[in-house]
C-alpha cells in the first residue's frame, strides 16, 4: 500500500525532495555493510561538493519550421538556462549539475532505434528516417518531476502516435517498453562504482499502449527551438506531460510492443515507492514525502499540485473506473 503512517520524525521539512540524497546514502550503507574499508570512502557521499568541470550546455542547431501546439501552455517559460542545467539523467551521474557536465560524452548521430515485439513492422530503423515524415511543433508542457519540482519547458516534436502507427502494432500490443542507450563508454553513470549503482541499466520505462497513442504523448528532438542538448535526452525521449518526469525516458534505442506491463526502471529499485502509472497525484502521497505541493524552478513559493499535472481534462478518461490509490 502506498500511503504509509509516517512519524513525525520521519517527516522532512525540506522544500525540494532529493532522490540523490536517499539512494546514496542507501548505496552507502550497503556498501558499508559489505566492506569495512568503507570509511575511505567517504569522499563520495560528499561528492556534490567536489569540484565539477563547466557546465556549458552543447549549442543546438535551429530547427525550423515549428507549428504551434494548442495544447500549449501558456504559463511563463522556464530560463533554458535552468532547463539544461538542473537535470536528472542518472546515466551521467546523480547530483542535478551532473548531465551538463557529463554529458558531452554522449554521441548523438548515427543513432538507431530498435523496434521488436507485437508489430507489423519490426526493425532497426535510423533515427533521422524516423523523424523526417513528421512536422516539427512546439509544446510547451509543465514538467513535475516526482521529487516536487517543476518546470515549463518549450519541447519541440511531435506525436509518439505518429511513429507507432507506422510500426504497426498487433491486436496482441498492449504496451510499450522503451530503453536508453546502454553503453558505459559514453555515459560515466553506467560504470561499475565501490557502492553499485542505484539504477539497473539500461534505464527502462514503459506505457500502456493508449497512454502512448494519447495526443498529448510527444517525441522530443529539441527544446526552445533547438536541438535537443545531451542532458535533456538527445538525440530522442519521450514526454509524457501528466506523469511523473522519471516516465519520460531520454536517449531512446529501444522499443518493444508487448501484452504484458513491462519492467520499469524505478518501479525495480522501489515498488512500493514507483509504480507504473506514476500519472502525477497530489491526493497520493509518496511514502516519504508529500505530493500535494511543488516548487516550480525559480519560484519562492510552493504552488499546489494539480491532478494529472494539470492535463485531467485530456487525459482522466484513460483511467476511469480505476483506484488511482492502487495503481498510483
Ligand atoms: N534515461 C533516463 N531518462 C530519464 C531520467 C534518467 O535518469 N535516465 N530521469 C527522469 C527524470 S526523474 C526526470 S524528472 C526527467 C528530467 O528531464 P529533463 O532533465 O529534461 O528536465 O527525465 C527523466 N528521464
Ligand atoms: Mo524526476
Amino acid at each position: 500500500m502506498l500511503i504509509k503512517v509516517r512519524k513525525p520524525s520521519e517527516v522532512r521539512s525540506s522544500e525540494i525532495t532529493d532522490e540523490k540524497l536517499f539512494w546514496d546514502r542507501r548505496r552507502f550503507l550497503r556498501g558499508a555493510a559489505l566492506a569495512a574499508a568503507a570509511a575511505s570512502a567517504t569522499p563520495l557521499l560528499l561528492g556534490s561538493a567536489a569540484a565539477r568541470a563547466d557546465a556549458s550546455a552543447p549549442t543546438g542547431g535551429k530547427l525550423e519550421p515549428l507549428a504551434k501546439s494548442p495544447y500549449s501552455t501558456s504559463e511563463k517559460l522556464n530560463a533554458y538556462k535552468d532547463i539544461t542545467t538542473y537535470n536528472n539523467f542518472y546515466e551521467f551521474g546523480t547530483d542535478k549539475g551532473d548531465p551538463a557536465s557529463h554529458a558531452g560524452s554522449l554521441k548523438a548521430r548515427p543513432w538507431t532505434i530498435k523496434v521488436s515485439g507485437e508489430c507489423e513492422k519490426p526493425g532497426v530503423y535510423d533515427l533521422d528516417d524516423l523523424i523526417k515524415p513528421n512536422a516539427l511543433e512546439e509544446r510547451i508542457y509543465r514538467l513535475r518531476c516526482v521529487e516536487a519540482w517543476s518546470m515549463v519547458i518549450p519541447w519541440v516534436g511531435f506525436p509518439l502516435k505518429e511513429v507507432v502507427k507506422r510500426f504497426g502494432p498487433t491486436s496482441k500490443a498492449k504496451y510499450i517498453a522503451f530503453e536508453t542507450l546502454l553503453d558505459a563508454a559514453q555515459m560515466p553513470g553506467q560504470r561499475p562504482s565501490l557502492f553499485g549503482s542505484v539504477l539497473e541499466w539500461p534505464y527502462r520505462e514503459g506505457l500502456r499502449l493508449d497512454e502512448a497513442t494519447h495526443p498529448l504523448t510527444i517525441l522530443s528532438v529539441g527544446l526552445y527551438g533547438k536541438v535537443l542538448p545531451n542532458q535533456n535526452g538527445a538525440p530522442i525521449r519521450l514526454v509524457v506531460p501528466w506523469k511523473y518526469g522519471f516516465k519520460s525516458i531520454k536517449s531512446i534505442v529501444a522499443m518493444r510492443f508487448i501484452e504484458q506491463p513491462p519492467p520499469t526502471s524505478w518501479n525495480m529499485q522501489a515498488p512500493q515507492e514507483y509504480g507504473f502509472y506514476s500519472n502525477v497525484n497530489p491526493n497520493v502521497d509518496h511514502p516519504r514525502w508529500s505530493q500535494k505541493r511543488e516548487r516550480r524552478l525559480g519560484e519562492f513559493l510552493k504552488r499546489p499540485t494539480l491532478m494529472f499535472n494539470g492535463y485531467g481534462d485530456e487525459v482522466a478518461k484513460l483511467y476511469s473506473g480505476m483506484d488511482l490509490t492502487k495503481n498510483y
